[in-house]
């Protein structure tokens, strides 16, 4: 296939790339660097200094002649339609968005940043393909936090309705709790109305929060590992609490700890993925997938990251700190994820030996650690 991935450069961008470079497609990565230039803003730094994506495809290419690099904004509409008309993609990944609620809600310009380039990047790439390549199928990342922490049990991505003795089926209710979130809530409303007005087929992948390391737990690649960040900022939940505990700083619980939210290992991420590129949905459907394996609350995680690494001789200490956000901590939380189980995903369980894996890439770059970007300083 040829196969457009947009955001290559991210955690999960690379990790995608790097994967489907081992499949002989012929991939064309697309990205504009501006998450590193907001994390240098920010004073953020990641774990590992990451060369840059013209650098890091050298790698690639040694297992792909057919890799090329276009270093382009995709809210930039005449760009964006020059690579589509130029490569006719037959699948575009759809990765080129701000991904941060503490970003989004920092201040006035990072929130609108946030909104305006994740729906610009939406709007353009949907713009694009209705007009040139109608028939591609555009593979979106979503995110559960759209559907929030609802009452009532979660189904993936529609719900029907029966009301005065009629139905019918619509997207599930959703409420974001950031800027960041609702931004994906719109993009979701936004591919709604292109798929049903136009016909085009996409698929969103309602994602939970991921953590991990390597793509692949077979071969475990250091060359190839993507850019992982632990900040206050830009880094997810898990990854954050096994480098606190490398470094030796407490787990920072956010207030009670009992909120839920529904996770997934970055292997099993690209799995998803590469599940959703070999079914394409039929022309005018919107196939939407909540993409997590487990649910877990945030006291689960940290108690399962300090028995882990107990083993490895870490002794993690857990702290509740003041939650810096709004959101609901003791919520019902039942979300159905069986849609791409149905397509063949076997998902990888955490467990300590997971932990342990991530925690000892982490030891091994222990020096870079900034202990002073770990507490949280952005509050909404
Ligand atoms: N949390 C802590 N301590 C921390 C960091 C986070 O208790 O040090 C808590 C948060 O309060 C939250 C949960 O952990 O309840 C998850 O937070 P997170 O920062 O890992 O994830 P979130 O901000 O929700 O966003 C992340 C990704 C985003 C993706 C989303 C999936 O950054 O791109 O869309 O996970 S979801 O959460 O399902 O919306």
């Amino acid at each position: 296939m040829k196969i457009l991935i947009l955001g290559a450069d991210g955690y999960l961008g690379w990790s995608m790339a790097a994967s489907l470079s081992e499949d002989n497609h012929e991939l064309i990565l697309v990205d504009n660097y501006s998450k590193r230039k907001y994390m240098k803003e920010l004073n953020r730094t990641p774990l590992c200094k990451m060369p840059l994506v013209t650098t890091r495809i050298k790698i690639l290419k040694r297992l792909n002649k057919n890799i090329s690099f276009y270093e382009i904004d995709c809210m930039s509409y005449k760009k964006m339609k020059s690579i589509i008309k130029k490569h006719k993609p037959d699948a575009i990944i759809h990765f080129a968005e701000l991904p941060s609620a503490p970003f989004s809600m920092l201040n006035n310009k990072y929130g609108w940043d946030t909104l305006h380039n994740n729906l610009q990047s939406t709007f353009n790439l949907l713009h694009c393909i209705k007009d040139i390549v109608p028939d591609c199928h555009i593979i979106k990342l979503g995110t559960m936090g759209e559907y929030g922490t609802p009452n009532i049990d979660i189904e993936e991505g529609w719900i029907n309705i029966r009301h005065k003795n009629r139905k019918d089926k619509f997207l599930f209710p959703r409420q974001g709790s950031s800027l960041y979130h609702m931004s994906k809530i719109m993009d979701t409303d936004l591919i709604w109305f292109y798929v049903r007005n136009y016909g085009l087929n996409v698929t969103d992948l309602m994602q939970g929060p991921v953590y991990g390391i390597y793509y692949d737990d077979k071969h475990k690649n250091d060359e190839l590992v993507p850019t992982f960040t632990y900040d206050d900022i830009f880094g997810t939940v898990l990854n954050r609490f096994i480098v606190q505990a490398v470094v030796g700083t407490p787990l920072t619980v956010y207030g009670s700890g009992s909120q839920t939210r529904g996770y997934i290992n970055v292997v099993d991420t690209i799995k998803c993925i590469k599940l959703t590129l070999e079914n394409k949905p039929k022309n005018g459907e919107l196939a939407i997938y909540n993409q997590f394996t487990e649910q877990f609350t945030v006291n689960e995680l940290a108690n399962l990251v300090k028995k882990s690494l107990a083993r490895i001789d870490i002794f993690a200490k857990i702290k509740k700190v003041s939650n810096p956000r709004i959101e609901k901590e003791k919520h019902y939380y039942n979300a159905k994820h069986s849609n791409i189980k149905k397509l063949g995903l076997k998902p990888l369980k955490l467990d300590k030996n997971i932990i342990i894996d991530i925690a000892e890439y982490v030891s091994r770059h222990k020096n870079n650690i900034n202990t002073k970007i770990i507490q949280p300083r952005v509050n909404w």
